[in-house]
């Protein structure tokens, strides 16, 4: 049986990511941070089949102590200070968990057993930020954005570094925003549908946006997190970008959402300059085609089927725990 650690895994691309490796047959251990209270909310139905170990990216031997416990064949590592905006607040926490804590991983993975593991490095289309070409492709050269975004451009070096330096199978997956109803609602996309469910339940007035120009290549997560393992299934170790294709702006995601129950998004979106961020990524698209021809990788889930999808179970959560007198439906 093969087993594989994954780092991140209470966040939402963990969750699907466990979920796959078990129906493949795999034995999944996940790494969690020690905090206060339990964040099992993602992966509550799968901790009676999978096991968690406590580790953080900050503390190098809690790295090394899991992987010589659990010898895997493949280490995920998706953990990150992931959300763009927070990524100006606490810049140098930023680069602590996103950028250095690979190169913590990649030395506990040398250490260990750096011949046998195979390492999958979640990269990120916020890396090619100022787009230097479109669609964004593997050669697009970098330019990014936010501190979020330059500690990406590390972490894909440092992972491409350990492989030419020590011949290890390190394979950077530079994906672009993939969603679901899991992801976390500070993301645009949630707070969407989210605030389209609050708003048409009567439980919100109104949904403050930041800029809704911007334009970004929405894919399901659920498709892409086999992208992921298909990365580390081929016999050479490479890079590939994971992207639909298909670009949308905020404004789209915002009117596809309201129409789904019906409503007209004018009323109620207000935009807010303070959540204007310093600097902005405006376009954003990519270009798959090396993952569908070498990994045979193809998404599923359109956007408009995404955008539904995840309306549809934001209207389903308010309705099995809100009461229905504390509803005044729009
Ligand atoms: P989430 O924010 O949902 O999850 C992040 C995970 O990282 C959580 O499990 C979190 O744990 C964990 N984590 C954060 N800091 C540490 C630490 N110091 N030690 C251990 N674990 C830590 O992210 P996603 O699932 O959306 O994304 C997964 C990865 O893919 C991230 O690296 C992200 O940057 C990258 N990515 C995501 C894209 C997307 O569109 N979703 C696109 C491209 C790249 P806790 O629950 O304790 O907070
Ligand atoms: P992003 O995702 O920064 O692309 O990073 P996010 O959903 O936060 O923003 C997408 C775009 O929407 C605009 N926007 C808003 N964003 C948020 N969060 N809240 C708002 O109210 C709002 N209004 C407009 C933003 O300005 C931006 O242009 C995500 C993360 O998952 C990263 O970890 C990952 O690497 C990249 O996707 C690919």
């Amino acid at each position: 049986m093969k087993k594989a650690v994954i780092t991140g895994v209470t966040g939402q691309d963990g969750s699907y990511l466990a979920e796959l490796l078990l129906s493949e047959g795999y034995q999944v251990h996940g790494i969690v941070r020690r905090s206060s209270t339990e964040n099992f909310e993602r992966i509550g139905h799968l901790t009676d089949r999978i096991t968690l170990h406590q580790a953080d990216l900050l503390d190098q031997s809690s790295l090394t102590t899991v992987l010589e416990e659990v010898r895997p064949q493949e280490v995920y590592n998706l953990a990150a200070q992931s959300f763009v905006p927070t990524s100006w607040k606490q810049p140098v926490l930023t680069t602590e968990f996103t950028a250095t804590g690979v190169t913590r991983l990649l030395e506990a993975v040398r250490q260990v057993d750096p011949k046998g593991i195979r390492v999958y490095q979640a990269s990120s289309s916020e890396m090619f930020g100022k787009v230097q070409e479109v669609p964004q492709r593997e050669q697009t050269p970098f330019y990014p954005r936010s501190p979020y975004g330059v500690a990406k451009v590390y972490g894909h070096w440092i992972t491409v570094n350990y492989r030419e330096s020590y011949g290890m199978y390190c394979v950077s997956g530079i994906l672009f925003n993939h969603e679901s109803e899991r992801r976390g609602k500070e993301f645009v996309t949630r707070k969407v549908t989210d605030g389209v469910a609050k708003i048409k339940l009567g439980l919100a007035r109104e949904l403050r946006l930041g800029n809704l120009d911007s334009k970004r290549d929405w894919g399901f997560a659920g498709d892409y997190v086999r992208a992921m393992w298909l990365m580390l299934q081929q016999e050479a170790p490479d890079d590939y970008v994971i992207a639909t294709g298909e670009t949308h702006s905020v404004r789209e995601l915002v009117q596809n959402a309201f129409d789904c129950v019906g409503l007209d998004w004018k009323k109620y979106v207000v935009e807010d300059p303070a959540m204007i961020r310093p600097a902005e990524v405006d376009l954003l698209i990519g270009d798959p085609s090396k993952a569908m021809k070498v990994l045979g990788w193809k998404p599923q889930v359109t956007f408009p089927e995404l955008v539904r999808r995840m309306v549809f179970a934001d209207l389903q959560r308010y309705q099995r725990t809100v009461p229905v007198e504390t509803r005044k439906a729009a």
